[in-house]
């Protein structure tokens, strides 16, 4: 036995079963990516969930209905429930507190309970535990039974016996803890957005619980005085309410959202429509609160669900009679969709390469007839809106029939196929996709020096000609219309279009494994930068996720003093210059302000922004589908003035770590 395991044991005598506690969770701090996917800013961030998660549980039960949030000055946190509190009583068969055993045995949460769905039980669903193993401290506080009752742990391992600490007029359960920094080596400093992005979500997801997130600090990551933060998620409507949310600013075809619930059987179903004017779908499924991003079972039965209804209905009416030799497909149905799809299961099985994918057959069939039924009497008593909802999908089917028309022309002319690389490319020499770079420059001027100051043995240069199609406010057939579009598919080698599926993408033939954007450093290099970026989401999400797409970063300055020369990035490094060079008054440094790339001759282009040696690359990131959404929406849809700052300075906002 070891020396901390002794220290541990003058407290409390272990039963033998607790050394086999001891090494459950040294397994977990030996392979914490096991548990919680990564020990990055996703893991750190994943321990709030895993704790907050058993509260909401304890709401699903009936119990709770208020949970507060808290990040603490020192980066811990604080979760504190008004549930029944975990309870405390002596565990027979353990040999100690049922308290303890919940707080360090692995996958003990719900040994009390089999009655409710466990959210916990899905993606990593480790249980409190693991959370306890990964800090440095943990307190944990229940009041129960009039009593306050209360242990700490430290790396998982309690420092005492759980000891009642006074009384208690309310019940509930308070745990703190701080995130062990040998573990989270990267950081250990959480992000508001990013757990009031989640935190908003699961209010929406689970109506009626009241949670508030605070955040107690008063610096920033750099040391900056910043406010406290204190805000309060509450849903009463539920998925109705998300539903609007995701939607935005879209101009709704349905005054009112369609929403669906059924409880009947072993699979309860909630689900919330909306369709608008625009042109992508946005149907984001969940299985016990958890985002399934690769889709599933439930997914497959809530189109399939919608899709009989909608036809039957406008088979029914003759609607379809107009449209002559264009036959509507399943894809029709999606354009202007936005939907919530949540469901409940006991035993989910998750498949797929991020386990997001929902493999239980039975979800099919319960989604598909809940939706089926209600959307049949939802038809039936809503003929304006059944009206409005089928138009758009013979619109759509009718653009789409255009599309497959002007698609197969230029895929005649080889253009979507990449037979002919388009003119203005300037490729490289080396045939390995993996060790290519393509360059997608603003600008002919910007993209003569590129071209000249390149690496010609694997950089690639294609110059694009100003502002690229807006894809976000354009039916999706537009895009193939657009010279420059054609020029980005033919040039990276991906082709479009299945029999089966119109908007597949196939990058089994990329040419270049990482492909930068490269625009001025200014508003509308931005604004470029942004439509690009556009693009690449909604046509090309799987360059993205596959982390192909990268911002290039060309510098503000170039800072000169006699012989000495430094380029800039922002303004930090242009007063650091000046106050290392000079008597610390501007005018003695000659600062040379680079409005646009193409103010660099080819060799300060290559050295500052292409040169894989000096250059900084942004690699745009994905991290919550949802945000991202939502932040293309409103940054290309009709109001607002986009920026590549905004994404920039909002990173985490943005959810696009770019
Ligand atoms: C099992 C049984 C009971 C409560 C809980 C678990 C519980 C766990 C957590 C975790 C965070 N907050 C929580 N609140 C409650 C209660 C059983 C009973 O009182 O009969």
């Amino acid at each position: 036995m070891s020396e901390e395991q002794k220290e541990t044991n003058s407290e409390e005598e272990y039963s033998a079963s607790s050394i086999t506690v001891l090494e459950g969770l040294e397994a977990v701090r030996k392979r914490p990516s096991m548990y919680i996917g990564d020990t990055g800013e996703k893991g750190l961030h994943h321990l709030v969930y895993e704790v907050v998660d058993n509260s909401i549980d304890e709401a699903l039960a009936g119990y709770c209905n208020k949970i507060i949030v808290t990040i603490n000055p020192d980066n811990s946190i604080t979760v504190e429930d008004n549930g029944r509190g975990i309870p405390v009583d002596f565990h027979q068969k353990e040999g100690r507190s049922a308290l303890e055993v919940v707080m360090t045995v692995l996958h003990a949460g719900g040994k009390f309970d089999k009655s409710s769905y466990k959210v916990s039980g899905g993606l990593h669903g480790v249980g409190v535990s693991c959370v306890n193993a990964l800090s440095d401290m943990l307190k944990v506080t229940v009041r129960r039974q009039g009593k306050t009752y209360q242990q700490e742990y430290s790396k998982g391992k309690p420092l005492y016996a759980v000891k009642e600490i006074g009384t208690a007029d309310t019940t509930g359960t308070t745990v703190t803890f701080k995130p062990d920094a040998t573990i989270f080596t990267l950081t250990t400093r959480y992000k508001y957005s990013i757990l009031a992005n989640r935190i908003r979500e699961l209010a929406y997801l689970n109506k009626g619980i009241e949670i508030i997130l605070n955040d107690e600090r008063t610096t920033d990551e750099n040391g900056n005085e910043i406010e406290k933060k204190s805000e309060r998620f509450y849903s009463e409507k539920g998925l109705e309410e998300f539903v609007n949310f995701i939607n935005g600013n879209n101009e709704k075809l349905i005054p009112e959202p369609i929403c669906i619930s059924s409880n009947k059987g072993e699979i309860p179903v909630d689900v919330a429509i909306i369709y608008n004017n625009g042109y992508t779908e946005k149907v984001f499924s969940f299985v016990n609160n958890i985002n399934t991003i690769e889709g599933g079972t439930h997914l497959t039965g809530f189109r399939r669900g919608l899709t009989r209804t909608l036809k039957a209905w406008g088979d029914a009416n003759k609607k379809f009679d107009k449209l002559k030799d264009v036959t509507i497909n399943s894809e029709d149905f999606r354009e202007g969709l936005t939907a919530i799809v949540s469901v409940k299961v006991l035993e989910p099985q998750f498949e797929g390469q991020t386990k997001t994918k929902l493999g239980n057959n039975e979800a099919d069939k319960a989604v598909a007839d809940a939706v089926g039924e209600a959307m049949t009497n939802y038809l039936e008593e809503h003929p304006r809106e059944a009206n409005s909802i089928v138009d758009k999908i013979i619109l759509a089917a009718t653009a789409r029939h255009a599309a497959q028309k002007a698609r197969t022309a230029v895929q005649r002319k080889g253009v979507l196929h990449g037979n002919s690389l388009p003119g203005k490319l300037a490729d490289c020499a080396n045939k390995n996709p993996e060790l290519c770079e393509l360059f997608l420059v603003e600008g002919d001027s910007a993209g003569g020096s590129a071209k000249q100051g390149r690496n010609r043995e694997y950089q690639a240069i294609l110059p694009l000609r100003g502002k690229i199609l807006n894809v976000e406010k354009a039916q999706w057939h537009k895009a193939f219309e657009s010279e420059e579009i054609k020029n980005i598919y033919t040039a990276l080698g991906v082709t479009i279009g299945t029999e089966e599926d119109s908007k597949a993408l196939n990058i089994s033939k990329l040419r270049y494994h990482k492909v930068i954007i490269m625009t001025d450093a200014d508003v509308d290099g931005s604004h470029i930068a942004t439509l690009i970026l556009t693009f690449f989401f909604r046509y090309m999400r799987e360059l993205i996720d596959g982390g192909h797409v990268y911002l290039a970063t060309p510098p503000l300055y170039l800072c000169k003093k006699g012989k000495n020369e430094k380029y800039c990035w922002n303004e930090d490094q242009r007063l650091e210059f000046i106050r290392d060079n000079s008597d610390g008054r501007e005018e003695s440094v000659h600062v040379q302000r680079y409005k646009g790339l193409g103010e660099m001759n080819k060799e300060q282009l290559y050295d500052t922004t292409m040169n894989p040696e000096n250059r900084t690359l942004k690699q745009v990131k994905i991290e919550d589908a949802i945000e991202a959404d939502r932040i293309f929406t409103m940054l290309m849809g009709d109001e607002v003035e986009p920026r590549r700052e905004f994404i920039e300075a909002n990173a985490t906002y943005a959810n696009i770590d770019a």
